[in-house]
């Protein structure tokens, strides 16, 4: 198959190297190479390093050790590693390009992704290398604590939430284990924005990471691709064939930078390629001739805006014509890229299926459909047909959200003005389908035209990911049992086998290995540190539930990590929660469905309960959020200005402030997380059951110890399986009693009048709390103006979620039992880590193995 373009010497060099293999011989990994691991041997050695970090002050900062200041060192040290990893990465290409020759068990993954909330690299790649321990001997010379050091840098916020992290906790586990993946996603110059809380509100400020976080791009200028939009399109008949001409589209030149992302103990090096765009006619020279300067660069910035910044939204489509343009140029990009680099090494197309798998994460790469369909067509001359087998058997995709406004649908009119050629693949797709679909459901057109692609002058991105992919997951049993019965029954109906289920992982090392050393350390000493590499024998850990010195261990553990973040906060708030209080930690995204409303009613009845008995014997309690709203997101805002209200009347009250505590961390992002997952005593995993897809902060809080108290949603189900139901608080409606009995037409009203405890709390809200009232949430929970009163059942489980928090507040008095229990969670977050999702994905979904061991 050839491209009607040349061929370039180095396809040619690739065909004359393919020596396919014969099926079922053997492992294809590579043992980890000698060459990686002496590159890493000479970084290690303290005075090459010491030396090379010299050498960056000097020649780019112009300045020496003794003089550099942290920031200074942070980027010399950061560019040192990033040195190293190009260095080790060019020997790893060679020997997975050696084994994608050799056999055909092994695939290239292309893992593409709007987001990757990569948050910071440094610790990270030093800990994997296993380099930390020479650049603390460099950082003890200078008198700097190698914390501030890593604190330097910025986060990498490309993402909004829990999609995002788990794209980047992906790609460490992937690294780590061998297999030969890329990420792909966009290069945004702002990432989510800097959360501000100005007078108890939500303000945003941009997010401006690159002067720092520049560090760690690879820019690779050589390696562009051109992107078309829009365009005058006509198709026409030509000897029998259906052609097309494509006049003056306009064109963006897409510029990679790549990440290199490391594993632990392994000598690979994959990459996260961000595509940024700019302009390809960079400048209009006739207007800059003709004196019209800010007309000339106009073309430029208008490129160039598409990737100016992430959307920050999670869960709520903009449905803006920026917004697809994004998806469009980040998936244009990336298809021609991985065509180029399948013919560089293979030299053909038609083994593309067996050696390539690229995954969609949810829908907003999904037009890799139809762009490689037009690739494969329109450059390469292939029949539909086989080009549709190609694409088919390549692309998998990940829903991550059963929220019915979260579904991305598409004005046809837009898609087909900006993507004209697209548009007609997918009409074509569209058409195919409806006559298949047909076939299997006869006469029934009501499910034909419900699952197609076209409807309601409508592109549905779900039906086209589900329509065009081999296999299609959820990421908890729950969610993916939702969507077999749910959300995508009819085509599960006509096709049981396309549906599996991959429940999320976390990246331990991250999540626990370097942001709670101590407790890795015990871990360490009781079973050895081989669950690092292996999480199944974490397990392990288990057996020490009942010993004593583990147990007093890990609540000295637990309360030093306590200490730490209640001086964070002084530092960044400027008060010290009590470190022998009960720190409840509820952090991930504001949304209505994650319900802290809910969380927030409770507390308001336990300030009340204290004010009525003020000699009240009880434990301390602080409870700690951290959330960002979409900035067009009405209700969420209105929920973090009641938190800090609630925050400022409550702290201030002598009355209470001895008892209660509310702390609203400023800005929640990956580096507060890995300060407050170690610190939490209780996991607040308190959605409105089948909504929750997984979550994945519930098992970053439970491999630290914390207790979950949680409703039976996303992977709470799975936790609770994993460590008994004594071992972890339960309560409210099952995801099947919420569908029934909002069928049955649920009303709030009847169970406030019904509670007097729930209706005092809610009532409160009319008085307010520091001179802001909430009459608006009040009426939200009690007034069927919008669509009905209360539409996340926050009071229908009031009643079961205070009782599940009296019986955990009676285990946490128990020191022994709450040890216990802590441990217990701790170990059988095993099943949790990221290596085992990846190792699902591998086998279940794209059927590939490592290509290093
Ligand atoms: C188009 C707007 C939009 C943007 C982002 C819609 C949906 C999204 C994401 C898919 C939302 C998201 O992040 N979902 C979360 O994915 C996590 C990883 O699988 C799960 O753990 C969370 O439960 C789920 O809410």
């Amino acid at each position: 198959m050839k491209k009607k373009t040349h061929k370039t010497s180095s396809d040619l060099k690739a065909v004359e190297a393919v020596k396919p293999e014969s099926p079922g011989t053997g492992s294809p990994a590579l043992q980890q190479s000698h060459e990686g691991d002496k590159i890493k041997a000479r970084y290690s050695n303290p005075a090459y390093f010491r030396e090379n970090v010299e050498q960056y002050l000097t020649n780019i900062l112009h300045t020496d050790l003794k003089t550099a200041d942290t920031s200074q060192l942070y980027k010399a040290i950061s560019q040192v590693i990033n040195k190293e990893l190009g260095e080790m990465r060019l020997e790893y290409n060679k020997e997975r390009k050696s084994v994608q020759l050799s056999t055909d068990k092994t695939k290239k993954i292309y893992y593409i992704c709007m987001e990757f909330l990569m948050g910071q690299s440094l610790k990270n790649n030093l800990y994997n290398l296993g380099q930390t321990e020479t650049v603390k001997g460099l950082l003890k010379e200078l008198n700097i604590e190698p914390e501030a050091l890593y604190d330097e840098e910025p986060d990498a916020g490309l993402g909004n939430g829990g999609l995002g992290r788990l794209a980047a906790c992906f790609m460490d586990a992937l690294t780590t284990q061998g297999y030969d993946a890329t990420g792909y996603s966009l290069c945004y110059e702002y990432g989510l924005f800097r959360q501000k809380i100005v007078d108890g509100w939500q303000v945003e400020f941009p997010d401006n990471w690159l002067p720092g976080g520049r560090v760690w791009l690879n820019p690779r200028e050589d390696d562009t691709f051109t992107v078309s939009f829009y365009g005058e399109y006509h198709e026409y008949w030509e000897d029998g064939k259906l052609k097309y001409s494509l006049q003056h589209p306009q064109t963006v030149e897409a510029v990679p930078y790549d990440i290199f992302i490391t594993g632990s103990e392994t000598t690979a090096v994959n990459k996260l390629r961000l595509w940024s765009a700019r302009n390809s006619a960079s400048f209009d020279m006739n207007a800059f001739n003709n004196g019209d300067f800010t007309n000339a660069a106009r073309n430029t910035n208008s490129a160039e805006m598409i990737t100016k910044v992430l959307y920050p939204a999670d869960n709520i489509p903009e449905g803006k014509e920026l917004r697809l343009k994004q998806q469009y140029f980040m998936v244009s990009a990336s298809c021609q890229n991985i065509v180029r680099d399948q013919l560089h090494l293979y030299g053909t197309l038609d083994n593309f299926h067996k050696k390539t798998a690229i995954h969609i994460n949810d829908t907003h790469p999904a037009l890799v459909i139809p762009e490689l369909m037009r690739i494969f067509m329109d450059d390469y001359d292939m029949g539909w047909d086989k080009a549709w087998h190609i694409v088919s058997n390549t692309v998998s995709y990940t829903n991550h959200t059963v929220l019915a406004e979260a579904l991305e649908k598409w004005n046809t009119a837009l898609v087909q003005s900006m993507m004209p050629r697209i548009y007609s693949i997918i009409q074509e797709i569209d058409r195919r389908f409806r006559i298949e679909a047909f076939r299997k459901f006869p006469g029934d057109t009501g499910k034909t035209d419900y699952m197609s692609i076209l409807g309601d002058q409508q592109v549905r991105m779900a039906n086209l990911s589900v329509i065009g992919s081999h296999k299609v997951n959820g990421v908890s049993q729950l969610h993916s049992q939702i969507l077999k019965d749910d959300v995508f029954h009819d085509y599960y109906l006509a096709d049981p086998d396309k549906f599996t289920n991959v429940t999320n992982g976390i990246a331990f090392r991250r999540w626990l290995c370097q942001s709670n050393p101590a407790l890795a350390s015990l871990i360490d000493e009781c079973i050895g540190s081989e669950y690092r590499l292996d999480s199944s024998q974490l397990e392990k850990f288990a057996a020490f539930r009942s010993d004593k010195y583990v147990l007093d261990k890990v609540d000295k553990i637990k309360r030093d990590n306590k200490v730490r973040l209640s001086n964070y906060i002084n530092r960044t708030m400027g008060f010290a929660p009590d470190p022998d209080s009960v720190f409840i930690v509820q952090a991930k995204r504001m949304h209505e469905y994650k319900r802290q409303l809910l969380n927030a009613l409770r507390i308001i009845s336990r300030y009340q309960m204290i004010l009525e008995n003020p000699g009240v014997d009880m434990r301390p309690e602080t409870y700690i959020f951290g959330a960002k709203a979409a900035p067009t997101y009405y209700h969420a805002k209105f929920i973090i200005l009641l938190l800090n209200k609630l925050a400022q009347e409550i702290n201030n009250n002598p009355a209470v402030s001895d008892k209660l505590k509310v702390v609203f961390l400023e800005n929640y992002s990956v580096s507060t997380a890995e300060k407050l997952m170690p610190a939490a005593d209780v996991s607040e995993q308190i959605s409105l059951a089948g909504k929750e897809a997984s979550g994945t902060g519930n098992m970053k809080m439970m491999i630290n110890g914390a207790i979950t108290i949680g409703t039976l949603d996303g992977a709470n189900v799975e936790i609770r399986q994993a460590v008994g139901p004594e071992n972890i608080f339960i309560f409210g409606q099952t995801a099947e009693e919420v569908y029934r009995n909002l069928r049955s037409g649920y009303n709030s009203r009847a169970v406030y009048e019904r509670d007097p405890v729930l209706k005092q709390a809610v009532d409160r809200l009319e008085i307010g709390f520091s001179g802001t009232e909430f009459s608006n949430i009040k009426d939200y929970l009690l007034n069927p103006t919008y669509s009905i009163a209360d539409p996340y059942m926050c009071l229908m489980d009031f009643k079961d979620y205070c009782r599940a928090h009296d019986d955990l507040s009676a285990a946490y008095e128990d020191r022994d039992r709450w040890n216990f229990m802590s441990v217990v969670n701790t170990a059988y977050a095993e099943r949790f880590s990221a290596d085992r999702s990846i190792k699902d994905y591998a086998e279940k979904i794209w059927h590939s193995q490592p290509v290093l061991k």
